[in-house]
């Protein structure tokens, strides 16, 4: 479903709508004054059920730059606030949007160190089911990894690339690279595997399934067999790609993508199951999870 989303985004149509956005880079004002008790209720079930996962499975990163950050549970953060604390720390900043938007408006805002993070919250019978990046999404999944200098340059860079990608015709491949890091990466600490991934951070159940289930595989972070794999965007991953630490990403966000998309577009694409001999491998997966659904 995120994917049709992501392709109607693509085309200018934010998910949903089919309106032109108020204003060209598609922000709008958060309307946190118009926040329903019942909104705000749906926001601290997610906090305290993400509040007792978390700890022990989040990156000591994440954990500080929450902890740093006016994110509590009785409220859905106001993003002029989250913003003042960010803009200190890294520069970053929170812009509201409705949803979905174009990918050269997405990545204009992040090539400027703004993150555009949905303003609406999903429905008490969505807990688990996410269409599309909500505020919970956005907000208690991205922004603490924001507040860390690594992480905001990487996605600064990544907003720049993603400009160029399109234009070089090579979006789907970064947009992989994003995907296995900036959504649903994981990184070694002395302590074990820790989360990092917003699309992991914000996920009940793949808080778990990521860093203990059997199931998937766990392969160290390689860019181009990053740039080859494709993704499941509708149900947990089959692998998922670990970083040594942070400051990984600090090179990707240094180098010549160039030559780089030049060999990847020489070798094949790799189904998400897959185990190469070349891979780094911390833990092969049985793969239950997905072939029970059939979905190998
Ligand atoms: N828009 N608001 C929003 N959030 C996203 O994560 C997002 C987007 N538009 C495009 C997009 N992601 C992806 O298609 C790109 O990262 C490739
Ligand atoms: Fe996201």
């Amino acid at each position: 479903m995120l994917q049709q989303l992501k392709e109607a985004a693509k085309h200018g149509l934010a998910a949903g709508t089919d309106h032109q956005p108020e204003r060209p880079d598609w922000t709008i004002d958060q309307g946190w004054d118009a926040y329903t008790p019942e909104e705000h209720a749906v926001w601290k079930t997610l906090f305290e059920r993400q509040s007792r996962l978390l700890p022990g499975r989040a990156c000591d990163e994440f954990v500080r730059g929450m902890l740093d950050l006016p994110i509590g549970p009785e409220q859905i953060p106001n993003f002029e606030q989250l913003s003042d604390a960010l803009s200190k720390r890294t520069g970053w900043q929170v812009v509201a949007v409705p949803g979905l938007v174009p990918d050269d408006v997405f990545f204009e805002h992040l090539a400027n160190r703004r993150f555009p993070a949905g303003h609406f919250i999903r429905k008490p019978h969505e807990l688990d089911y996410l269409e599309e990046p909500d505020v919970f999404h956005d907000v208690f999944g991205h922004v603490p990894m924001l507040m860390n200098p690594v992480i905001a340059d990487y996605i600064q860079a990544y907003g720049k690339g993603g400009l160029r990608a399109k234009h070089l015709g090579v979006l789907e491949k970064l947009a992989r690279v994003y995907w296995y890091t900036v959504e649903f990466g994981l990184v070694k600490q002395a302590d074990g595997l820790r989360i990092y991934g917003a699309g992991i951070a914000s996920s009940a159940t793949e808080t778990v399934f990521s860093v203990e289930d059997p199931s998937p595989n766990r392969l160290g972070f390689e860019l181009e067999r990053v740039m080859r794999t494709h993704y499941r965007i509708d149900d947990f991953q089959e692998t998922y790609f670990v970083l040594d630490n942070l400051d990984q990403l600090l090179d990707l966000a240094h180098i010549d993508f160039g030559p780089v998309y030049a060999r990847v577009a020489n070798a094949s694409d790799l189904e998400p199951g897959v185990v190469l001999a070349s891979d780094s491998v911390i833990a092969r997966g049985t793969g239950r999870y997905h072939a029970a659904r059939g979905k190998k």
